[in-house]
């Protein structure tokens, strides 16, 4: 089991027990190991094999739950879990995951109004039943009638990039309004996570009135959820939702860092502030004698950070993972950034699933900047994609020479190839063919259902051939439709180190694969990383910038990052390779 899997079990026994009225420090216990899990760069099976020991060395892991991922990491089940799941019905479980219904709540309205579906948790709202239940109210009431509407439609995450579209629209529409003094988006779109649940937009304005009455002609809002004096919730007709809040001027600072957040870094950051008899929240920081709080900062961010002799963290890094350790021992990663790429290693052209010629991408490159692009068409085994024999491939490569000679200095064509590894392993073209390419991406794109020793091992079979360069897309998750292959990632990660191998980050908006958790641990294997688009058209190539969000929050510099150097370096780099 992968950690992100052993930590989706935890929080669900941590919301089962919960359900069950437990003990709240064994539900916390849960809760902190599952997330301390999740964001674990080594894995917990690798742990558990070397000495299980460590999993009680690592911050926020108890006795039980080291217990607990241990079995989960050697079993794959928790008979814990099973009992929980036994003693409460399924309806009730999809009652929990309403928002802004939980455990607690769903335990409330099932023991003391003997609702156990979301149809009769509808018809009791709206009886006006469940208003009257002690913590509820009419506001809670009509929150979960509307959640229901919610989870029933909608209810999924946007990619990043699309969050990034609806948030650029917005500015722009915004931009107009003359009391606008500051306007910031904060949340997890600016900390640059791969996919975003709502927007927090922040605004500093002469005329709060004003702005929320362009707020509200926004084009795509179906629906005003709520407006009061500082605040107001829009749902846009996709389904997903955007918070405005309006606040002084003094306090932007303040706001803009508690509602970047993450949640648990400001939990940590408000640990920090008590410990100086200071206090935090979203109006400023302020210092704490008696009962009298005095304002020390929080029109800027940087102030506010500043008051704690902290640096003001890049907000891709604020996920309560490594960052205050690096603050405090020696200061943070200078993370690699857009203008540090020099090339893209992974673009598809007409010549099989793409959509523009050579040419075309070549150019399109060369306008953005790069100074090398490596072609990396499919292979014969895609035959859906018209993938390329050894034939047609050397002819593309001729080609290749030929445009090359063309285009002159200062960019550079590569010869390259997205070989296939095959469903029974091995490669989809001989090392004859493979010998002659600039650069090899390696790909699994069949036989993803496999155990994951099988195929674990034809991605380490691949990466120990002599002549792949890099393995694409290493997990083959696709965000909010499809896991990632049963994959053993330590065992790949050690193998890319031994052979000298790298391992793309695929900037696709819905791949973003490695992930910036994978991101990490290869680093933390000294495996470089290469950030390519797999762009099969010429407007793909503007993907970069995703991935770079990515790579940031794995806290990657530009040094492990492959493709910020020049293209004669690369070759020089590879030539270590290993087999
Ligand atoms: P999302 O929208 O699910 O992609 O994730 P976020 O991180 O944007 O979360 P959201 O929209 O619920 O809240 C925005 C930020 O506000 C969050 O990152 C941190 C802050 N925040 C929200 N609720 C709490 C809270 O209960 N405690 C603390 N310390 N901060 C919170
Ligand atoms: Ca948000
Ligand atoms: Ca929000
Ligand atoms: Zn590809």
């Amino acid at each position: 089991m992968t950690n992100a899997e052993i930590a989706a079990v935890l929080e669900q026994v941590a919301d089962l027990l919960e359900f069950k009225n437990e003990n709240p420090f064994r539900v916390r216990a849960y809760r902190n190991g599952a997330r301390a899990i999740h964001d674990l760069p080594e894995s917990v099976a690798s742990i558990v094999a070397d000495n299980g020991q460590r999993l009680l060395e690592i911050d926020g892991i108890g006795k039980a739950v080291a217990e607990k991922a241990a079995t989960l990491a050697r079993t794959g089940h928790l008979p814990q879990l099973n009992e929980l799941l036994a003693e409460i019905p399924a309806s009730v479980l999809a009652m929990m995951r309403i928002p802004g219904v939980g455990p607690k709540k769903a335990a409330a309205v099932f023991h003391q109004l003997g609702v156990a579906t979301l149809d009769d948790l509808k018809t009791a709202c709206e009886a006006g039943r469940v208003r009257g239940l002690k913590g509820f109210g009419a506001k809670t009431e009509k929150a979960i009638l509307d959640g229901i509407a919610i989870a029933a439609s909608a209810g999924q995450r946007l990619y990043w990039a699309e969050a990034d579209q609806i948030a650029q629209a917005l500015r722009e529409h915004l931009q107009d309004c003359g009391s606008i003094e500051q306007l910031e988006l904060a949340g997890s779109y600016r900390r640059g996570r791969d996919t975003v649940g709502d927007l927090d937009v922040l605004a500093v304005a002469g005329k709060p009135e004003e702005v929320m009455d362009r707020f509200g002609s926004f084009p795509s809002v179906a629906d005003v959820l709520g407006r009061g004096d500082t605040k107001m919730s829009v749902r846009l007709s996709s389904g997903f939702q955007i918070d405005l809040r309006i606040v002084p001027r003094e306090s932007f600072g303040a706001a803009l860092q508690y509602f970047t957040g993450s949640k648990a870094h400001n939990i940590v950051l408000r640990g920090l502030a008590k410990q100086r008899g200071l206090k935090i929240n979203e109006y400023g920081v302020f210092r704490v004698e008696g009962d009298r709080e005095t304002y020390v900062a929080g029109a800027a961010e940087a102030d506010v950070y500043a008051t704690l002799d902290l640096p003001c963290f890049p907000p891709e890094l604020r996920e309560a993972r490594r960052e205050f350790d690096w603050a405090q021992s020696g200061g943070l990663p200078e993370l690699v950034c857009l203008e540090d790429i020099r090339g893209d290693l992974h673009a598809h052209t007409s010549e099989t699933d793409g959509r523009d010629t050579l040419e075309q991408m070549a150019e399109a490159a060369r306008q953005r900047g790069l100074k090398y692009l490596a072609i990396t068409d499919h292979s014969q085994r895609v035959t859906m994609a018209h993938g390329l024999d050894p034939k047609r491939l050397l002819a593309q490569w001729e080609q290749i020479d030929r445009l090359n000679d063309k285009l002159g200095k200062g960019f550079t064509l590569l010869k390259g190839i997205e070989c296939d590894i095959l469903e029974k392993g091995g490669l989809d073209l001989p090392d004859d063919v493979l010998a002659g390419a600039d650069w090899v991406v390696a790909s699994v794109h069949y036989g993803q259902k496999q155990p994951r020793e099988q195929i674990t091992q034809r991605i380490l079979d691949a990466l120990a051939n002599p002549f792949v360069c890099c393995i694409g897309h290493p997990t083959g998750r696709l965000l909010n439709k499809r896991e990632g292959y049963e994959l053993d990632l330590d065992a790949v990660f050690a193998a890319a180190a031994q052979h000298g191998k790298m391992l793309e980050l695929n900037a696709h908006p819905m791949r973003l694969d490695l992930d910036d958790v994978a991101c990490a641990a290869a680093k933390a294997h000294g495996v470089p990383i290469v950030i390519s688009t797999d762009a099969h058209q010429t407007e793909g190539l503007d993907d970069l910038r995703y991935g770079i969000l990515q790579a940031r929050r794995g806290g990657l510099t530009r040094a492990d990052v492959a493709n910020t150097l020049t293209w004669p370096q690369l070759k020089k780099r590879l030539a270590g390779r290993a087999p």
